[in-house]
Order: C-alpha cells, then sequence, then structure tokens
C-alpha cells in the first residue's frame, strides 16, 4: 500500500502504483496534516484554485459557441492584446481567491496594480498568476493555461505591495492548469510535483503520477527560432551545436504548454533576450518563477542566462526575465554555450 501522508491508498488490483482515486482535495487534506496546528486556509486556497480551473476549463471547451473568442481591443500593462477569455479568466480567479480568508493579495498579469484584500489574518499568502497564458492561440484551438505562485506573506512590508517582490525561492507552492486535449492540474508545495487530471464525468481532478521526474536529457529544444538573429550569440551557438547534434525542435508558443511537454518528455525551453527587448519576453513572477520552480523540484533546472532564476531578486511585478528550463543535461548545454566568450 502506498501513503500520500497519512492517506493511505489501496493498490489498484491490475498492479498499477496509483489508483487513480486520489482526489487532488484529499490530496491537499493530506498534505495540511504535515504541519500540526495549521489554519486550514492554505488548504481553501488551492480549493479555489481547482475550482478556477474547472471553471475556466468549461468557458474554454464552449467558447466558440458562446462566442468570447477574439480580442477585446485593449491592452495589458505587458502590452499584449487582451483576449475575450483572459478577462474571464482573470475575473474567475479573482472571484474565487478574493473569497478566501487566508489571501492577501492578488496579483494578475492582467492588472497593472495589485490587489490589496486582508493583511490581518494570522499568516496569509500573497498569489501571483497569469490566468491564461498563452490566449493569443485561443482562436486556433491550441493548448492554454493558468500559472500561479504562492508566496507567504511578509507583514513588514512597506508599502504593503512590497511583500510580493519576493524571489523565487520563497515561493511555498506553485503550479498550474492546462486546458488541452485534457485539463492537467500540476503542483508542487516544495516537496516534489504531483500530476492530477480532472475526470470530466465526476468533476474532479484525480491523482495519476506522484513525484513526477523529469527526463535527464532529451535532444529537442523549444524557441521562437524565426528572432535567431537577434538572439545574443551564445544561444545562436548553441542552436548551431543543436543542429549538429542530431537535435529536434517543438514549439508551441503557449509556454505553460511547451514547458508541460518538456516536463513529461524532456528538452529545454528558451525564450532568450533579443536584440528589441534585452529582458525578454517572459514574466518573472507569475510564468518564469513558478514553472521554474516545478521544473526544479521534478529534477530540472532553470536559469535567466547563466544566473539561477530562482534566485533573481525582484524589483518590480510585471518585470521579465530570459528564460531556460528543462532537463539538467539539456540546461547544460545552453548555458555552457553561454559562458564560452
Ligand atoms: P500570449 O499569452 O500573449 O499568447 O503570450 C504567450 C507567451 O508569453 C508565452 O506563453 C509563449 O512562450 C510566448 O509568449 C510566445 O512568444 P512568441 O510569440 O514571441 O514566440
Amino acid at each position: 500500500m502506498a501513503t500520500i501522508n497519512k492517506v493511505t491508498i489501496m493498490p489498484p488490483s491490475d498492479g498499477s502504483q496509483i489508483d487513480k482515486l486520489t482526489t487532488l482535495e484529499t490530496y491537499i487534506l493530506a498534505e495540511e496534516q504535515r504541519y500540526p496546528g495549521a489554519s486550514g486556509s492554505f488548504s481553501w486556497i488551492l480549493a479555489a484554485m481547482t475550482l478556477s480551473a474547472k471553471i475556466i476549463a468549461s468557458k474554454i471547451r464552449r467558447a466558440r459557441i458562446e462566442d468570447v473568442l477574439g480580442a477585446i481591443g485593449s491592452q495589458n500593462i505587458s502590452g499584449d492584446h487582451q483576449q475575450k477569455l483572459d478577462v474571464i479568466a482573470n475575473e474567475t480567479l479573482l472571484r474565487c481567491l478574493g473569497a478566501r480568508a487566508g489571501v492577501a493579495l492578488l496579483a494578475s498579469e492582467e492588472n497593472d496594480e495589485p490587489i490589496i484584500l486582508r493583511t490581518e489574518e494570522d499568516r496569509p499568502y500573497c498569489i501571483l498568476f497569469d490566468p491564461l497564458d498563452g490566449s493569443s492561440n485561443l482562436d486556433a484551438c491550441v493548448s492554454v493555461g493558468t500559472i500561479f505562485s504562492i508566496l507567504r506573506h511578509n507583514p513588514d512590508a512597506d508599502p504593503i505591495e512590497r511583500s510580493l517582490l519576493q524571489p523565487g525561492t520563497k515561493q511555498v507552492a506553485a503550479g498550474y492548469m492546462l486546458y488541452g486535449s485534457s485539463c492537467v492540474f500540476v503542483l508542487t508545495t516544495g516537496h516534489g510535483v504531483n500530476f492530477f487530471v480532472l475526470d470530466p464525468t465526476v468533476g474532479a481532478f484525480m491523482l495519476v503520477q506522484q513525484d513526477i521526474r523529469i527526463p535527464d536529457a532529451a535532444p529537442t529544444y523549444s524557441v521562437n527560432e524565426a528572432y535567431r538573429d537577434r538572439f545574443p550569440a551564445g544561444y545562436q551557438r548553441y542552436l548551431d551545436w543543436a543542429h549538429t547534434n542530431g537535435y529536434s525542435t517543438r514549439y508551441i508558443g503557449s509556454m505553460v504548454a511547451d514547458v508541460h511537454r518538456i516536463l513529461v518528455k524532456g528538452g529545454v525551453f528558451l525564450y532568450p533576450p533579443t536584440a528589441d527587448h534585452p529582458e525578454g519576453k517572459i514574466r518573472l513572477m507569475y510564468e518564469a518563477n513558478p514553472l521554474a520552480m516545478i521544473v526544479k523540484q521534478a529534477g530540472g533546472k532553470a536559469y535567466a542566462g547563466t544566473q539561477p532564476l530562482l534566485e533573481i531578486d525582484p524589483h518590480a511585478l510585471h518585470q521579465r526575465t530570459p528564460v531556460i528550463m528543462g532537463s539538467p543535461v539539456e540546461v547544460d548545454h545552453v548555458v555552457k554555450h553561454l559562458s564560452v566568450e
């Protein structure tokens, strides 16, 4: 018999390791038992995430029928053209999370400023999220996802919004929901990475893989190679090396989907700086940091150029960062090419 903390799981009769009857809610309650005296607010926050995921997943499935595809004509602070579903996903998360007592601050890619909710609770949390990563792909029915990062609120932060500006190493949990051919919820609370899939027939996320490990190596890179001439020389050297060493390329254009594929199959995701965007495109606080925590917890690596990504000391909520993350051997190949003069 396997145990998830104190929850005992009966082995399935077909000899496989997981009975696929452990829901995300069961898992969260079992996690809570690690911390005697826990108030339960963290579990309520994760329950709000699963509710949001189910709502957003159903909206995406019905998007063409309900005529909520396409842009709304405005841009967010990062300059992205907001899609109708960006707004719907953002409102869903703000409403579900905003109602939870343990949430002090919320920050979203779609809101210029963070939302200060309540800071008087005992040990409250800050939650940062990208409601719908890859949303410019929605019209083409490509996988998109929600990415989130959870930090402890720092009551000494002055002004209070500075509580959000903590390095990725301080994250207490991170996860993503991927709305693809199945709806996936990948979560780490700092003790490995667990993988859940929404069973639409019962309306619950079921644990399908515990402590998922990223393959050490796989000859696949994921980058928008059309920008190659605008990348710094080290990245171009890496691409030349990959071309002559039998590498293959896969690029979806939704980072959450690209990183999920790499988590499962191995490889490396790159979003380098370019001549016109020296900081790269990916947002540090609610895209790169949470995905980097997951990749690292699964045994992978994550860098911003030659600097460990999770160690970046943030200076702004919407700041961008270059990204290299994935299988440890593949990340090392890239970083080695950056270091050569
Ligand atoms: P959107 O959410 O606006 O579609 O942007 C997605 C994203 O931030 C990230 O998920 C992709 O990896 C990246 O942009 C793709 O950017 P390029 O189109 O420049 O390759």
